[in-house]
């Protein structure tokens, strides 16, 4: 039987051999979450890298550019981090660069995977069955925050194993600390989450609504995987192959 694990910072990724493994990257609020809903609306592919700079030389190439540091939009970019700035026409069959504070960087540092999947709650499912028929051994990387845990990553990576758990062996502690926070939580994970810290942190900027629409479950049946250095829909590619 595979296992699930989880690690709840991209700091700690040190601690976990990748290669051979799936790798779940998951940063709720708000990156992977705004990457599943790109592809809902038809984005051809993505293309997550860790700097502005790198980001920005991509407009170049014709693509669009998506930038976001400490919750805002950075300027000269054509997107933010809004999953709502991602439903509209504009984004059908193109190519979106973006970098985000942590995001981004959860998914770049997990390259030595066998297979790196985007989670969010909006895709649950999908990301489910496609770990079931991987047959890997799974690692959940929580984005978490400049290196620091967060409360959102982790309950997405209890809901993972949930639905899991039946066909994945967990011995860590880890892996049980998620399941039981998500148990707790998921009767209201917004209530659940009033008081954690980057919820607040988007409060603070106004930013009301991507947080109930985050935590949806299985919103969209959206696979987002890394394909030759960038993301690609599967399901997308499994229609058209
Ligand atoms: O850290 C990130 O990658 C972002 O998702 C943070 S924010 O939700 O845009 O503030």
């Amino acid at each position: 039987m595979p296992s699930i694990d989880v690690c709840y910072s991209p700091e700690l990724l040190h601690l976990y051999d990748l290669e051979g493994k799936a790798v779940v990257a998951v940063d709720i609020l708000r990156a992977t979450s705004t990457m599943t809903t790109a592809f809902a609306y038809g984005a051809a592919d993505i293309i997550p890298v860790m700097s502005l700079e790198e980001c920005m030389a991509y407009a170049a190439q014709g693509h669009l550019t998506a930038a976001e540091r400490d919750g805002i939009k950075a300027d000269g970019f054509d997107l933010g981090n809004s999953p709502f700035g991602y439903m509209q026409e504009e984004i059908k069959g193109r190519t979106i660069a973006i970098t985000t504070t942590n995001g981004t960087r959860a998914i770049r540092l997990s390259e030595a995977a066998s297979e790196i999947i985007v989670g969010s709650f909006l895709n649950l499912q999908a990301v489910a069955d496609h770990l079931r028929e991987l047959q890997l051994d799974v690692l959940v990387v929580c984005a978490g925050w400049k290196g620091k845990f967060n409360l959102e990553d982790t309950l997405y990576a209890g809901a993972l194993v949930e639905r899991l758990q039946d066909a994945f062996a967990f011995e860590n502690d880890a892996t049980l600390a998620s399941l039981y926070l998500y148990q707790t939580a998921k009767a209201d994970l917004l209530t659940f989450l009033r008081q954690s810290s980057h919820v607040r942190r988007l409060e603070n900027l106004e930013i009301h609504k991507d947080i109930a629409f985050c935590l949806q479950h299985d919103l969209y049946n959206v696979l987002p995987v890394w394909r030759h250095n960038k993301l690609v829909d599967l399901k997308v590619r499994k229609l058209e192959s």
